[in-house]
């Protein structure tokens, strides 16, 4: 009984936003639908923490071939992205977005579609895993769509 309970709270949990464990809290979870045939993508979020400082580790999807965390970086003027080993998540807000943090989806199984939603497991080292959907907005949502990026694998 309890667990069938357990069960049903976890289906209804991952249709609300947000979503949580422990003192954090994830919002606003989105990525930029695909260009085009773009094989890399990228969602951003915001993340409360109510708690003592946390640090997101990694992040899971069955949307691509490889989840990593990255930042981006300017390089003479050009923006280039990096992979990072982890994001801290201080006590209080930190966001992940446009120009900055971000998970990023590395050889997507097919482009993102304006509209459709995916789900994204977020690890954290305190507070265990949090489970968002994100959702995919238009192409140029946020603006700075016209950003030259440029990858810079390690
Ligand atoms: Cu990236």
């Amino acid at each position: 009984m309890l667990k069938h309970f357990a069960l049903a709270a976890a289906v209804l949990g991952g249709l609300v936003m947000p979503a949580f464990a422990g003192d954090i809290t994830v919002e606003n979870a989105w990525a930029r639908a695909s260009a085009g045939p773009a094989r890399a993508g990228a969602a951003f979020m915001t993340i409360k923490n109510t708690g003592d400082a946390d640090t997101l580790v990694s992040a899971k999807a069955d949307i691509s071939k490889k989840v990593e965390l990255h930042t981006h970086i300017h390089d003479n003027g050009v923006m280039k992205m990096r992979q990072v080993e982890n994001i801290a998540v201080g006590t209080g807000m930190t966001m992940l977005q446009p120009g900055g943090y971000h998970v990023m989806f590395m050889g997507l199984n097919e482009p993102l579609k304006e509209g459709t939603s995916f789900p994204l497991t977020l690890v954290f080292d305190k507070a265990g895993e949090v489970s968002v959907d994100v959702m995919v907005k238009a192409a140029g949502a946020m603006g700075q769509g016209k950003m030259k990026m440029k990858m810079k694998t390690n």
